[in-house]
């Protein structure tokens, strides 16, 4: 039997199909499990549900075709990888599958199993020959962030941009250097020159995905936010693995039914519920554990402060550069904004959630960080600081993938949504 009509194809690229088979079936219930307990949720999610279980089979295909056309794909792990830049050398970057905790122990085999989850994931899927992507990439692009992922790339043997860990002058002519020497790497792999014409539309192509997120997240500074933090988190989970063009299109029909929602007064919510900030590690395609966690215990997850939230869309590249060099130092300049714990100080980041909670009417954070993540573990007391001088509570949350916690987690969040509506009841009563 077929789990998903692309056996073949799946066989061909030298996956382990019955153990592709249980990991789909795995990644079905937990889907099921978070998403499908959003209640009214609007009618075009549907496109989004189809497209994480396209995943692991038509956007496979395309991908395949693609390549077979000639094209070129490279692995990515992370939002420093300048996409315009390959996508005007013929090369897809896709984002490696890190999200399921299904193959976590499937890492042991190379990694200690004391590294953050993501990363466990996402080696566990290539080593149990479970990701379809490994023989479809023509080369896998890491960089010089956390240390876990750095000594990864050592032992792989992939191609590392390196990222710099401070932003000062030197930093950022390190950056530009390593930007274009990514530039020459992927013109390496298709064999395609990138003229400024490509880039350009490359530039304003990726600029849009950014700029339909901040609309669609938009919406959920609204009182009453047409759609819940669960399934903004899954268009933004999808953002980086379908086609662009596509995806655009989906988001559009998405955009015009929020609207009609506001228009007709339709929350995503059931009831009240405190409305928090979430902040720190992502949670790539699979991982929605945090959100759930939320959200199913009353809670509004309002706004990510995330690689799968703003931290990937926050920026545009500036479109106004008229050569190829100023382009690409436009796109340097885009991509060392982002604001990843890697850096210090990393004073950013808390003038951005320090901002985001004020956008988008926050009245709590939450910190999301992966066990072993010791990067965003550590800056969130630098960030409680800055919270602490403006009044706001936090709660920390560092977990795994696996959902053995959901309750204990569950219980701890309650009675964080009960601290929140305490205190606004209190604001209230003094007004
Ligand atoms: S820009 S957040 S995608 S590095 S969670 S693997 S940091 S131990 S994912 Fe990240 Fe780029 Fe930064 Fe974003 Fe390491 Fe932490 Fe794991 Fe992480």
């Amino acid at each position: 039997m077929e789990a998903n009509g692309y056996d073949g194809l799946l066989r061909e690229l030298g996956v382990d199909l019955t153990l592709h088979r249980d990991l789909v079936r795995y990644n079905r219930d937990i889907h099921r499990r978070t998403f499908g307990s959003v209640r009214n949720r609007p009618a075009s999610m549907r496109w989004f549900d189809d497209a994480v279980e396209a995943s692991h089979g038509g956007r496979v295909a395309e991908i395949a075709a693609y390549r077979k056309a000639g094209g070129r794909s490279i692995g990515t792990f992370c939002i420093y990888v300048p996409e315009e830049i390959a996508l005007a050398a013929g090369v897809l970057p896709i984002p490696l599958c890190g999200g399921t905790n299904w193959s976590v122990d499937y890492a042991d085999r190379m990694f200690p199993r004391d590294i953050c989850p993501l990363i466990r994931s996402t080696f566990g899927m290539a080593f149990s020959n479970t990701c379809p992507y490994k023989k479809l990439h023509d080369g896998v692009v890491g960089e010089t962030t956390c240390d876990a992922k750095k000594k990864a790339w050592d032992l792989l043997g992939f191609q590392v941009m390196e990222v710099p860990q401070k932003k000062g002058d030197l930093d950022h002519a390190l950056w530009l250097s390593e930007v274009r020497q990514f530039l020459k790497y992927v013109e390496g792999l298709s064999g395609v020159a990138v003229t400024p014409e490509r880039l350009r539309e490359c530039i304003i192509l990726a600029n849009r995905r950014r700029a339909t997120l901040q609309r669609i997240n938009g919406f959920r500074r609204l009182p009453e936010p047409p759609i819940s933090g669960l399934d903004a988190l899954l268009v933004s989970q999808v953002a980086l693995n379908q086609d662009i063009p596509a995806f655009l299109a989906a988001c559009e029909e998405l955009i015009h039914e929020l609207e009609r929602r506001v228009q007709r007064g339709i929350s995503a919510y059931q009831g009240p519920g405190p409305r928090v900030l979430l902040a720190g590690t992502p949670s790539p395609m699979g991982n929605a554990k945090v959100h759930y966690a939320l959200e199913s215990s009353g809670l509004r997850v309002v706004a990510d402060e995330s690689c799968t939230g703003i931290r990937y869309y926050r920026d545009l590249v500036d479109e106004s550069a008229e050569d190829l060099d100023g382009m690409i130092e436009a796109i340097a300049d885009r991509y060392m904004s982002i604001d990843c714990s890697c850096f210090s100080p990393n004073t950013e980041r808390v003038e951005h959630v320090l901002r985001m909670i004020k956008e988008y009417g926050a009245e709590g954070v939450v910190h999301n960080i992966l066990s072993f993540c010791h990067t965003y573990n550590v800056e969130s007391k630098v960030i409680d600081r800055a919270l602490a001088a403006v009044h706001v509570p936090s709660l920390k949350i560092v977990t795994d993938y696996s959902f053995e916690d959901l309750e204990q987690l569950k219980v701890r969040v309650e009675s964080f949504g009960e601290l929140l509506c305490a205190r606004s009841a209190e604001t209230v009563a003094a007004s």
